[in-house]
């Protein structure tokens, strides 16, 4: 089982699309095991995005993680890093397979709607800075079976 960080950007919680893209994950058979709205601070988006600093992109990317609330969540499954990003399309919209969060809501890289971490060490780290060991729920899904054999 894998854990991965996903963040409802300010965009989409702006555009009233929260229950929209937490329903798609929800739906590919992801299991939620801690969720909640918070609005990151400077500090927090400096700490989440520290690989890109420096890049010609950084300052307007602190500006638009930092802009209005967003949702974070923590997803469990098998392979939920590599599910997660699949169901999110890639970075650029205007790129993303059709089906995907990022095709079906938005066109720009900087306006991508949603965040996933892209490997097993960055969601440790991703989900580290965004939840408390207690915060993260262990529970049997009823679906379960149905999901996974
Ligand atoms: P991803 O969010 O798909 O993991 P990333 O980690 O490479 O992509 O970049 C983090 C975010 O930074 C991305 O969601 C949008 C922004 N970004 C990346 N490359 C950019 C670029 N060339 N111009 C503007 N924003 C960019
Ligand atoms: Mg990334």
């Amino acid at each position: 089982m894998e854990r991965t960080l996903i963040i409802v950007k300010p965009d989409a919680v702006q555009r009233g699309l929260i229950g929209e893209i937490v329903a798609r994950f929800e739906r590919r058979g992801l299991k939620i095991v801690g969720l909640k709205m918070l609005q990151i601070d400077e500090p927090l988006a400096r700490r989440h995005y520290a690989v890109h600093e420096g890049k010609p992109f950084f300052d307007g990317l602190i500006r638009y993680i930092t802009s209005a609330p967003v949702v974070v969540m923590v997803l469990e499954g098998k392979q939920a890093i590599a599910v997660a990003r699949n169901t999110m399309g890639s970075t650029r919209p205007a790129e993303a397979a059709p089906g995907t969060i990022r095709a079906d809501f938005g066109v720009e890289v900087g306006r991508n709607l949603v965040h996933g971490s892209d490997g097993p060490e960055t969601a440790a780290y991703e989900i580290d800075l965004y939840f408390k060991p207690g915060e993260l729920l262990t529970w049997d899904r009823s679906a379960d079976p149905w999901i996974m054999e």
